[in-house]
């Protein structure tokens, strides 16, 4: 009897408390799937008060709460979170990268993923997503985001950070772009995207550029990467057990060989120098250098310049006769990313400087 009255006198409501999960799964079917991958960082940080922006601890806010913080995200995608990792991001590691990209590229094979974000520390950020730019084999989009201010603190960024990153994470527009950063609004190439400054929300930068730009969840574009990723990569996370050792020795006035030494003699099959200017090497240095690369180590020039400058092959040294590499734009810490990928698959010099130039 009850059923019955209820279902004369409110027939409406019932149909649209029994088609409830068919709309609700109407929904859902209509957004895109987009899972965020937490490794640490300030995003993750929290300080003891709101006047906290600088003094805090990062990597102490679990996935759940940084989603849960975020309820706007279930406007954009249908969101799911899994903690790969608790870290501050200048404690990385090769295997922390690997384990990483392993993961990513799992999520990336499954066809119940559209897009993929990674929450990460924002000092290591740009070698993580460089490093995915080269060993994803994916067109979908993968957004590696962080925050300068942790979210106790007054005017924190990595709200809206995360939420531009899963909006373009779940956009068809941003697929095929190759790994891509947002932080401050701005849509930045993981190529070419570097940590400029240690304490503003506008902290990354491209040399070239950024890509585009996201307003209130939608991405507008205005440039495409020019180097290979992804797809056009000759690189895949899956053949590759394991990173070599490649250091990086910085260069200033009075330098001389100890670093360079101590690196090779540490095991480094590339040594990463941080030359002045145009990717100089002190006349003091240049002999121990050529003795290295004579015992096999691969030296790639790079520049302190403007965070990588624009090494050119024999302007200011003899590459050709010295079998050296330039790391052309990138920074000291890109090109050891590239060097350690690229020594995956050749010992050559000159297929070194190929890709150096193509990526
Ligand atoms: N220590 C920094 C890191 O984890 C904090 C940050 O800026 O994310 O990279």
């Amino acid at each position: 009897m009850k059923t019955a009255v209820l279902k004369s006198i409110i027939p409406g409501a019932l149909a649209l408390l029994l088609a409830m999960p068919a709309a609700q799964a109407q929904e859902a079917a209509a957004k895109p799937n987009v899972v965020i991958l937490a490794t640490g960082g300030t995003i993750a940080g929290a300080g003891a008060s709101a006047a906290n922006s600088a003094t805090y601890t990062a990597a102490k806010v679990g996935i759940d709460q940084l989603i849960a913080g975020v309820p706007e995200l279930s406007q954009l995608a249908n969101v799911r979170g899994e903690q790969v990792m608790q870290i501050a991001s200048e404690s990385i590691t090769n295997d922390n990268l690997l384990q990483l990209g392993r993961r990513v590229a799992e999520l990336a094979d499954s066809k119940d993923v559209d897009g993929i974000v990674i929450t990460h520390g924002t000092d290591t950020l740009e070698e993580t997503a460089y490093f995915l730019n080269l060993v994803e084999k994916t067109d979908k989009p993968i957004i590696v985001v962080g925050s300068m201010r942790p979210g106790t603190a007054m005017s924190a960024d990595g709200m809206l950070n995360l939420y531009n990153a899963v909006a373009v994470a779940g956009s068809k527009e941003a697929r095929g772009k190759g790994v891509l950063v947002t932080m401050n609004d701005e849509i930045q190439s993981g190529r070419d995207v570097s940590k400029m400054m240690n304490i503003k929300t506008e902290a990354f930068k491209s040399p070239w550029g950024p890509l585009g730009m996201v307003v209130e969840g939608k991405s507008y574009w205005f440039r495409l990467p020019a180097k290979r990723h992804t797809m056009d990569s000759e690189f895949d996370i899956k053949n590759i057990k394991s990173l070599p050792n490649v250091g990086i020795a910085y260069s200033y006035g009075n330098v001389d060989d100890t670093a360079y030494k101590a690196l090779a003699q540490n095991g480094a099959k590339a040594i990463i120098h941080v030359g002045t200017g145009n990717g100089s090497v002190s006349s003091r240095v240049v002999p121990t250098l050529q003795e290295l690369r004579k015992d096999g180590v691969q030296i790639i020039r790079s520049s302190h310049v403007n965070n990588g400058g624009f090494v050119l092959r024999n302007a200011e040294q003899p590459d050709d006769k010295y079998d050296w590499v330039v790391a052309h734009d990138l920074n000291p810490q890109k090109a050891r990313i590239l060097a350690m990928v690229a020594l995956t698959k050749t010992q050559d010099s000159k297929e070194l400087q190929r890709m150096f130039w193509e990526y």
